[in-house]
């Protein structure tokens, strides 16, 4: 397809294309897939001066939320998206905690298909349940939990024509894998450590299969060790055993039977990492640090990984003067309760210099 700019021409200019686009002879894509993309990936790397000097270590921060609808969830879904209107798709289905359900939405609707979501009631997000509604999504909530949800989602796209994009679809991993590869391309090699948090654990699987692959073709000269961390009331990795009744205030992570388990407890082991739990207030803690300190701004669960290695280094139990990437997955405008909660709020004043000099402390 050919794509017009304002003046009806390419100019070919620097922008980003999109992990397909971007990636594509790493992808399972032929010249007769569609691409459905919106530019996704691409997405900064920052140097994390502040948290490099408290954790002491080189400390990069992958920023996730500029994903186009504000996760990583994107760079999967361009993939997922993408096969299922090769294969002739006409609706899509997923079971969402809330970001997977507005990545659905967005990449669906562009490849005119109808998307539908299944959401544990009253547990996502506003911000992501107004990204789901906003692009016309049929929507369902469920009175259960986001593992209630899946099994759902399996059941309708086995039995009626929905494809299923939740990541049991393999093409969401191939996309999310491009995760690490711009890391390494940044970087110049795989970093020491790669900390982030988990939930179903598609993530871990997915950057973990991107190291492997370009360091099995020489691309980079090590392997991460790779340090997941799931909520202390969602933990079931670390504790062995399904969660019925997963809890965390981190409702993207809210998670008890995680469909890539298997893989994760791989990821942990063949890379020397670690899958751990973080409490909710650790998770809040490092959500209000990475704010106040880096200007950076996630949402709660996508803290989990910095409150992971800031437990960590609390305990003795971090490395020193090591390469580390944390993913954060996640933006923080699409759950803004704990950011609002967490501020003293703003007093009110007259139109008027010297009150406004002196509610502000100025001298
Ligand atoms: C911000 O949207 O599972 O371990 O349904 O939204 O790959 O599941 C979201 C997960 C981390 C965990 N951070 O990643 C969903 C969903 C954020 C997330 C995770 C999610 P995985």
């Amino acid at each position: 397809m050919q794509i017009f700019g304002a003046k009806g021409k390419v100019k070919g200019a620097h922008q980003w294309r999109g992990v397909i686009e971007e990636y594509r002879h790493r992808l399972p894509v032929t010249s007769r897939t569609p691409i459905i993309s919106l530019r996704e990936g691409g997405t900064p790397l920052i140097y994390a001066c502040n948290l490099s000097e408290l954790l002491g270590n080189n400390v990069w921060i992958k920023y996730e939320g500029l994903n186009p609808t504000g996760s990583f969830k994107d760079r999967g879904m361009t993939m997922a998206i993408s096969k299922a209107a090769e294969d002739g798709a006409k609706a899509v289905i997923c079971a969402s905690t809330g970001n997977t359900s507005a990545s659905a939405s967005a990449y669906a609707v562009k490849a005119g298909m109808t998307p539908v979501v299944l959401i544990p009631k009253g547990k996502i997000a506003m911000g992501k349940l107004a990204q789901a509604v906003i692009h016309n999504s049929s929507i369902v909530q469920v009175n259960g939990n986001f593992d209630d949800c899946l099994t759902l989602a399996k059941e309708l796209s086995e039995n009626y024509p929905v494809a299923l994009v939740n990541s049991v679809n393999p093409f969401r991993i191939q996309g999310q894998k491009t995760a690490a590869f711009e890391v390494v391309d940044m970087l110049g090699d795989a970093p020491d450590i790669h900390a982030m948090p988990v939930g179903n654990a598609g993530n871990i699987t997915a950057y973990w299969m991107g190291y492997k692959e370009y360091y099995g073709d020489n691309i980079s000269s090590q392997l991460p060790a790779m340090y997941g961390f799931q909520a202390a009331g969602a933990a079931p990795i670390v504790k062995g055993k399904i969660v019925k009744n997963p809890e965390t205030i981190a409702t993207a992570i809210r998670i008890g039977n995680p469909a890539s388990w298997a893989q994760a407890v791989d990821a942990r082991d063949a890379s020397g990492g670690v899958i751990d739990s973080v409490s909710d207030r650790e998770i809040l803690s490092a959500y209000r640090l990475i704010a106040a300190q880096e200007g950076i701004f996630v949402e709660p669960s996508s803290a989990a990984g910095l409150a992971g290695l800031i437990k960590y280094k609390k305990a003795k139990k971090l490395p020193k003067d090591k390469t580390i990437v944390i993913t954060v997955t996640g933006h923080g405008l699409k759950d803004i309760q704990y950011a609002l909660d967490s501020t003293k709020k703003p007093v009110v004043i007259p139109v008027d210099l010297k009150a406004a000099a002196k509610a502000l402390g100025l001298k």
